[in-house]
């Protein structure tokens, strides 16, 4: 028998569920303008990497899924632009080929967004929110914010892949704990169920609750830091090929690889570039733009190795008092300020040792937000998944090319994740905001 903690619907009744809805709708539309409204036309349109779409892209693919699947399937509305699906279907044209096709342009894109939302302000009024799945305590409109919010975070990637003036600003990171913190933490040995069943805006892929059994492990505290991975650097990490897996080291040579993305050499110390600002790399915050390969070759370096998903997972919400599996490390609270940093609310992680109040039952800081963590899971589906509502969102990226990211950055909103959530990528790629952490598997003595 599965076992998660009952977390009702902090939402109750249709009217206050409604105005969830449309709060989250208009919170998000806002983070997606800020965004957009960063540059000037011309810097919408351009490519600023191959591995991303212009930013005017991003923008009308998030109306055009809206209208998909608000206006027309659960409005029953007729279609705003259906001359336009195909350009903003993202399985018709790779991101590299996106700006030579005759996109929409930024007045134009900004225009249909806002006549897809004032058609959507108008149907979530009367359209039933029972007895139909798709809209069952609104999934829709959730899976449709926490589209808009992922594609927000990639425009925040773009933003990172930008060169020039620094276009975006916000509040620096709280500080780390003074307290000292163990390096790592111990997980004993036990079940617990993972995914869910009853979290109302998971997506396919979190589904089903399922119960695993996960062996004894160690994990480290927080997230490995700049200063710990610039050990790797010096020690001659990057060119020792008894630490890479054979695809890894084909990459790091292909891509003559020896420091994370976005870091280069001043005489004798690293720097890096982010969001336009040109710092000295900080030693205590959590490395990130690194590949999983790295964070693999780091990780046997270390005499470690990278958590599996599910172990990543139980260290996230397990809680030995009660037996049960909850929505995030600090219980089943939605994230707030001092739970978790989110939601680009800071433009870079906070320092390892940070939020005390999102610490996790077994110890573990940091699981939620600052950098997604790469696991040495592959991306597969749960026992009993089912795709839904559609099958390009998740099962067709199952199998061994995809590895699995926990935890969401703070460039991840609240609303896109939390302790069930499942992310995915290339195990080259190093322009997301993702990190690691190491695992250990426990001796017989450590056990005891
Ligand atoms: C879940 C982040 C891998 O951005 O490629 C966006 C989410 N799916 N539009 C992605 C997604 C369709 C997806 N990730
Ligand atoms: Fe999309």
């Amino acid at each position: 028998m599965t076992a998660e903690t009952a977390h009702p619907w902090a939402v109750q009744g249709d009217d206050a569920l409604r105005a969830h809805v449309a709060e989250e709708l208009s919170r998000t539309r806002q983070r997606s303008a800020q965004l957009t409204d960063a540059v000037d036309d011309e810097d919408l349109e351009r490519q600023h990497s191959p591995l991303m779409s212009p930013l005017v892209w991003d923008l009308a693919h998030i109306g055009s899924q809206e209208e998909l699947w608000l206006v027309r399937d659960v409005g029953g509305r007729e279609a705003v632009r259906p001359d336009i699906d195909d350009l903003y279907d993202a399985f018709q044209h790779p991101r590299s080929d996106r700006p030579q096709l005759p996109l929409l342009g930024p007045t134009e894109a900004r225009e249909y967004v806002g006549t897809v939302r004032t058609k959507v302000f108008d149907l979530l009024d009367g359209v039933p929110l029972q007895g139909r799945r798709l809209v069952d305590n609104a999934f829709a409109f959730g899976m449709i914010v926490q589209h808009e919010q992922q594609h927000d975070e990639t425009m925040l990637a773009t933003h990172q892949l930008r060169r020039g003036e620094p276009a975006l600003h916000a509040e620096p990171p709280p500080p780390a704990d003074d307290r000292a913190l163990p390096a790592e933490i111990v997980v004993p040995a036990g079940p617990f169920t993972m995914g869910t069943s009853t979290e109302p805006w998971a997506l396919d892929n979190e589904r089903p609750a399922h119960d695993v059994r996960v062996e004894a492990f160690a994990l480290d505290t927080t997230p490995v830091t700049n200063g710990q991975f610039q050990r790797f650097i010096d020690a001659g990490g990057y060119r020792q090929q008894q630490w890479w897996s054979p695809d890894g080291w084909a990459f790091v040579q292909r891509a003559e690889l020896e420091a994370p993305r976005f870091w280069f050499r001043d005489g004798d110390r690293w720097m890096r570039r982010r969001f336009g600002h040109v710092e000295p790399v900080p030693a205590n915050e959590p490395v990130m733009h690194v590949s999983y390969h790295e964070a693999a070759a780091f990780s046997a370096w270390a005499g470690k190795r990278l958590p599996t998903e599910r172990e990543w997972e139980k260290a996230a919400r397990f809680d030995p008092s009660s037996g049960r599996s909850r929505r995030y490390p600090w219980g089943d609270d939605d994230p707030g300020p001092d739970h978790a940093n989110l939601g680009q609310r800071h433009l870079r992680p906070a320092p390892a040792g940070a939020y005390p109040h999102g610490e996790a039952p077994c110890g573990a800081r940091q699981l939620i937000g600052d950098v997604w963590e790469w696991t040495s899971s592959d991306f597969r589906p749960y026992p009993g998944f089912t795709a839904f509502p559609y099958r390009e969102y998740s099962e067709v990226f199952f199998g061994p090319d995809h590895q699995v990211l926990r935890g969401g950055s703070f460039g991840t909103d609240r609303a896109a994740c939390r302790g069930t959530f499942r992310n995915w990528d290339y195990p080259i790629r190093r322009q997301i905001f993702t990190g690691f952490r190491c695992a250990r598997s426990l001796s017989r003595d450590e056990i005891g």
